[in-house]
């Protein structure tokens, strides 16, 4: 049992009177208590079918609320202090050896959309106490400004606490000597306090992925250099497509030269497409909304495979746009989230169809999987958020409760197959169900807080105020 003495209660969320931090008041009042939880979107008209009438979503919002709290439980029984749970040891992970808090960082404000308060009050506590940039570490650029300063930032915008801003400042300034290289894209690795940059051989996720938390860190702190210098990479990169619009799997940052030319929305390339749109909405700056459209026609034209099973998205030459391979996998399932939010329902729901049998054929959702053939490829599922995700934007943007019933069906099997008696465990195997000994951060960043968000009151989270990162953290436009 968690010794509820020993949290530390702040002055509850004292901050919230801060403008940044108005706009959640009003969420925060509808998502928990949990007596609160579904009252006016519990009631909104389904839009057919009888099965999905029969989703309880107060049941389910609470339920979820407790898996989040056993997770974080299992965190701060066994790794307090250290960046990740190791669920099956009961021992703590540290990806850089001296820890960077990446669970309480990223688990933050999961904690608070779901109304933990103490649990929110006590990770902010902590790391405002502990977390510092100083070290010398070589630190994954990418990894750590999705996961931490894209926590900090958002921190600090649902509480006001401007140490989490501080600590984002100092975080940025750290990671931007990555950005000197010749073209401008950042090297893959930069140690936080020498400065020094390593592995040029980068890729489009990593590259385009910055622009979000950098971006707002600049809005926030007033330092433009955080803006200029993370859309810079991405338009140096964007520069480099090919002839019909694609990028490939890997680049050097300092000639500019494809290393492989495999075009895809999986791994290497994911998340820059989702921050081309998602960027355009955050800043309203129209460099990034054509450069969206563009990609999404291309990505439609060229990726984009019609089956008689159905919509997927597969391999293709980046130059000439040949079939390649019809490969897919969990982080592939980004992609009718990110579709939703741009508008093209159609689309995202008939590939997010083909990802949910993905799920149900293969048991949870394997990391590769060939829907040509059918079959698992890679058979670890590292408890990954995307096909929550992406159910959760659709059953925003449709109201159809079909999507609340996928969402009661990825609780059950979570629950499950991946509880622990102190967490949740990633699978290395989705058809044998054999776990292993991890519990990524983003499994509290993102998988439960998406998971919950399915459920919980539509007003929970507004999203045309906000913009979730790639991480799940919702970041705000609080500036013209
Ligand atoms: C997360 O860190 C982010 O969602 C990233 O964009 C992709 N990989 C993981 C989750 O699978």
């Amino acid at each position: 049992m968690r010794n509820r003495t020993e949290l530390r209660t702040l002055p509850a969320m004292t901050q919230l009177a801060s403008p940044v931090s108005l706009w959640l008041a009003a969420a925060l009042a509808l998502a928990c208590p949990l007596a609160g939880c579904g009252g006016a979107a519990a009631s909104s008209p389904p839009a057919g079918g009888a099965e999905p009438a029969a989703v309880d979503r107060v049941a389910l919002a609470a339920r979820v609320r407790g898996e989040i709290a056993h997770a974080w439980d299992g965190y701060a029984r066994h790794a307090w202090g250290h960046d990740e749970l190791k669920p099956l040891s009961k021992t703590a992970h540290d990806w850089y050896g001296d820890p960077l808090l990446m669970t309480p960082v990223d688990g933050l404000d999961t904690l608070i959309v779901a109304g933990l308060t103490d649990e929110a009050n006590r990770a902010r506590t902590y790391i405002d106490e502990h977390l510092s940039f100083d070290k010398d570490l070589s630190v994954q650029v990418f990894e750590i400004t999705i996961r931490l300063l894209g926590g900090l930032l958002s921190g600090y915008q649902l509480t006001g606490d401007a140490k989490l801003l501080a600590l984002a400042d100092d975080l940025g300034h750290r990671l931007l000597p990555a950005f000197e290289s010749k073209t401008g894209m950042p090297y893959r690795y930069v140690n936080l306090r020498t400065g020094e940059k390593k592995d040029p051989d980068s890729n489009p996720a990593e590259i385009g992925t910055l622009m979000l938390e950098f971006g707002t860190l600049a809005k926030l702190t007033g330092k433009d250099i955080y803006y200029d210098k993370a859309k810079a990479a991405l338009k140096a990169l964007y520069a480099r497509r090919s002839k019909i619009g694609l990028v490939g799997e890997i680049i050097n940052v300092e000639t500019g030269a494809w290393i492989r030319t495999d075009s895809h929305v999986g791994a290497y390339i994911d998340s820059y497409y989702e921050y081309l749109l998602k960027a355009g909405r955050l800043f309203g700056d129209p460099d990034f909304e054509a450069m969206w459209k563009e990609s999404k026609a291309v990505l439609d034209k060229y990726v984009a495979d019609e089956t008689p099973g159905g919509l997927w998205y597969g391999v293709v030459d980046m130059e000439t746009g040949q079939k390649k391979a019809t490969a897919t996998g969990g982080l592939e399932a980004f992609l009718p989230a990110t579709y939703a939010l741009g508008g093209d329902l159609d689309r995202a729901r008939r590939l997010h169809d083909s990802n949910f049998g993905m799920w149900t054929k293969a048991g949870l959702v394997p990391d590769g999987y060939d829907y040509g053939e059918a079959k698992v490829t890679a058979p670890s599922y590292p408890l990954r958020p995307e096909v929550i995700e992406s159910t959760y934007y659709l059953r925003r943007y449709t109201q159809d409760p079909r999507y609340l019933a996928m969402g009661r069906r990825f609780v059950d099997d979570l629950v499950t197959y991946c509880r622990t008696d102190d967490g949740y465990a990633s699978l290395k195997n989705v058809e044998t169900k054999e776990k292993a000994d991890s519990m990524p951060s983003f499994f509290l960043a993102e998988t439960l807080k998406y998971l919950y968000l399915i459920f919980a009151p539509d007003e929970t989270i507004d999203l045309d105020a906000i913009v979730f990162n790639t991480e799940a953290h919702p970041l705000r436009k609080t500036w013209k």
